[in-house]
């Protein structure tokens, strides 16, 4: 549907674009080297707690004809970009950015890449809820389907008039079931390897109390977890790191299904039940004929704030359903001054 897409990009990139919007004696698009004071412009939701930053203005072009593409154009030659926009002193940790991009799907309307304090994501959950809100805040799209592109698959999403939006995400599959980790000073766990947009290990048997009082214990196991993950060369498939570590306990009501705790790339929990984690769970639960398709799944976070998750299952493929919803916090100008030491965030 290119007639419906929610950003004509022109020829050489949306620099040109926006700039028509700004005043142009102020801006300047050289943020990375240009001896003057540069904007980017954002605006801040949090999804179930969860905050997701989306630049509208102010972004590098990137080269690429595939989403995955234009992320290795992003890390090789923009890396100051992201930490610009999530790095300290700007944002929390747990911040996780968004750009819109050219879709390498032409069903979709736009193309994006998430990154946070570390790195970048294959995808994300709870942000393409806050992307989805953004782009209705600027009444960019209505209410309906539209369809995102990212570096690991296009998610078809719906933005329902109460302002909920669900996902039908990427095919999240169980890698391997009830892996067996012996954890330096604590003790051996078991865990599957999922898929949901991001590799996840995730852990029953951790011992802990999943509520947020606990939640330095939990970062500390989970840091532990990843760590002997590492360690014991321990992939998801072809290698692949998992960065992502996904504890579960007991819902705090009966009309829940379960709460989570996850340990993000970056070092922070996530505040959301973790899209990409609640759809390598479906996928789990589906595997472990605890789940069916006629099944709603809900999905408790560590501070308390729900995912409803269901699956389609199609050529024996796992597709999760996320619902939730979004919610916009600020709309953000970054001032990037030459003069500023840590003008383009605080190395972690
Ligand atoms: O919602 O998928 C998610 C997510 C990943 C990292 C933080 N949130």
């Amino acid at each position: 549907m290119p007639g419906s897409r929610v950003l004509q990009w022109p020829a050489d990139g949306p620099r040109v674009y926006w700039l028509a919007t700004f005043q142009a004696d102020y801006y300047h698009p050289g943020y990375m080297a240009e001896p003057r004071m540069t904007l980017i412009k954002a605006i801040d939701s949090h999804t179930g707690g969860e905050p997701t930053r989306v630049i509208i203005d102010g972004q590098p072009p990137l080269k690429g004809n595939s989403l995955a593409e234009q992320v290795i154009d992003f890390r090789r030659h923009h890396d100051a970009f992201r930490s610009t926009v999530v790095g300290e002193p700007r944002a929390p940790s747990e911040l996780v950015g968004a750009i819109l991009c050219e879709p390498q799907d032409s069903t979709c309307e736009t193309g994006v890449i998430f990154f946070n304090n570390v790195g970048y994501l294959g995808m994300c959950g709870h942000g393409v809820i806050g992307v989805i809100a953004t782009l209705a805040h600027l009444e960019r799209i209505r209410p309906g389907t539209h369809r995102i592109d990212t570096p690991v698959g296009a998610v078809t999403t719906w933005l329902h008039e109460s302002g909920d939006v669900t996902i039908r995400n990427v095919a999240s599959f169980r890698h391997r079931a009830n892996v067996a980790l012996k954890v330096k000073d604590y003790r051996t766990v078991h865990g599957d390897i999922a898929w949901g947009g991001n590799w996840f290990y995730l852990v029953d048997d951790h011992g802990l109390t999943v509520e947020p009082t606990h939640i330095d214990a939990l970062t500390r196991c989970a840091v532990s977890i990843r760590e002997a993950l590492s360690e014991q060369n321990i992939t998801g498939t072809g290698g692949a790191l998992i960065d992502h570590i996904e504890l579960f306990g007991p819902p705090s009501a009966p009309d829940l299904h379960s709460r989570n705790f996850v340990l993000c790339p970056g070092g922070a929990y996530d505040r959301s039940p973790c899209g990409t984690g609640t759809s390598a769970k479906l996928a789990c639960l589906y595997e472990d004929g605890k789940l069916t398709c006629e099944d709603i799944w809900r999905q408790e976070s560590i501070i308390g704030s729900v995912f409803e998750g269901r699956i389609e299952v199609e050529n024996d493929q796992i597709f999760p359903l996320i619902k939730g919803r979004a919610y916009i916090t600020a709309e953000v100008s970054l001032h990037v001054n030459p003069d500023d030491p840590f003008a383009r965030g605080i190395p972690v």
